[in-house]
C-alpha cells in the first residue's frame, strides 16, 4: 500500500474503534430554529423553516414516508459562501455549487471566549487576542477553520441566542482587525462561530458594518453560524468537514458540520 492508502485506511479503522471521535457541530434543523432578525430598515428577512408532510404510510404514500421543507440559505447550522455578500460577488469558485470540494474540509483552531462572553454579551473578539492564543498554540495555519467559541449554543430559548432589546440583537462576534488579520496575515478558510451570524449582534452599525461578512468574503473565505458543541474540540487538533448543498449560484447553506477529533 502506498502510504497515502496507509493514511485513509489508518483513518478509518480509528473512526471505528473510537481513536478518532467525530463531533457533531450542528444544531437541529426545525420550525423553531431561531433565524437572525434584521432590521425591516435595512431588509427583508429569512422566514423560519417550515415542514410540510407529503406522505406518512397513508393513502399519499402506503410505504413511505417524506417532507417538503421551505427554509433560508441562512437558516440554523449553515455555511456562508463568499458570494453571500457584495464584497465577494464576483469569485468565479464563490458559490455553494463552484467552491471546490477539497475546501470544505480543514483543520480546526478554537479560540475559547467563553468567559470574556459570560461577562458581556457585545464581547468582540481582536486581532490581539488572535495574537495571544498564537502565542500559546502556535501560528493559525493557512486554510485553517478558525472557531470563536462563545457558549452561546447553550442558550437553547430562541429569545435568549438572538438576546435582542430596543437596541437590536446583543451577541458576540469578531472586531474588523482580527478578521482582517486571519483573512490577510493567515489566509484561513473561514471563520466559525456559534451565533445566529458570524457578525456581532450590533454588528450593523459598525464600520464598516458586518465587519466579518466584508472581510471574509471579501477575500473568498467562508463562514460557519450557528455551531455547537466547539466546547468539545481541542484548541487545535480538530479537523472539520463542512460541505454546503451543491444549490445552483447558493449564497450558502445548511450544512451537517463534523469534527474529528483525537480520541484519548
Ligand atoms: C444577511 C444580512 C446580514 C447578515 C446575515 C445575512 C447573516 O448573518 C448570515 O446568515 O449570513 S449578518
Ligand atoms: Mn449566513
Amino acid at each position: 500500500m502506498s502510504s497515502t492508502q496507509t493514511t485513509l485506511a489508518d483513518m478509518v479503522t480509528a473512526i471505528a474503534s473510537g481513536d478518532i471521535r467525530v463531533i457533531d457541530l450542528s444544531q437541529t434543523l426545525g420550525p423553531d430554529t431561531p433565524v437572525i432578525m434584521l432590521p425591516p430598515e435595512i431588509g427583508k428577512n429569512s422566514p423560519p423553516l417550515s415542514i410540510e408532510r407529503i406522505s406518512h404510510f397513508d393513502d399519499d404514500g402506503p410505504a413511505w414516508y417524506w417532507n417538503v421543507l421551505t427554509l433560508g440559505e441562512h437558516t440554523g447550522t449553515h455555511f456562508d459562501a463568499p458570494n453571500h455578500w457584495i464584497s465577494g460577488k464576483d469569485y468565479a469558485d464563490g458559490g455553494t455549487d463552484t467552491i471546490p470540494a477539497d475546501r470544505f474540509i480543514g483543520p480546526a483552531c478554537v479560540i475559547d471566549c467563553s468567559s470574556e462572553t459570560a461577562a458581556d454579551p457585545d464581547f468582540l473578539l481582536t486581532a490581539d487576542h488572535v495574537q495571544k492564543w498564537e502565542k500559546e498554540h502556535g501560528e493559525i495555519p493557512a486554510g485553517a477553520w478558525v472557531l470563536m467559541r462563545t457558549d452561546w449554543s447553550k442558550r437553547t430559548n430562541g429569545d435568549e441566542f438572538l438576546n435582542a432589546d430596543e437596541n437590536g440583537p446583543h451577541s458576540p462576534g469578531p472586531r474588523l482587525d482580527a478578521v482582517e488579520y486571519l483573512a490577510r496575515e493567515r489566509g484561513v478558510l473561514g471563520f466559525g462561530v456559534e451565533t445566529v451570524g458570524t457578525d456581532a449582534g450590533q454588528a450593523g452599525m459598525f464600520e464598516p458594518p458586518f465587519p466579518c461578512h466584508t472581510i471574509m468574503h471579501g477575500a473568498n473565505k467562508f463562514g460557519l453560524a450557528s455551531l455547537t458543541n466547539l466546547d468539545a474540540l481541542p484548541p487545535k487538533g480538530a479537523v472539520v468537514i463542512a460541505a454546503p448543498l451543491k444549490i445552483i449560484n447558493g449564497s450558502g447553506s445548511p450544512v451537517r458540520v463534523l469534527a474529528l477529533v483525537p480520541g484519548h
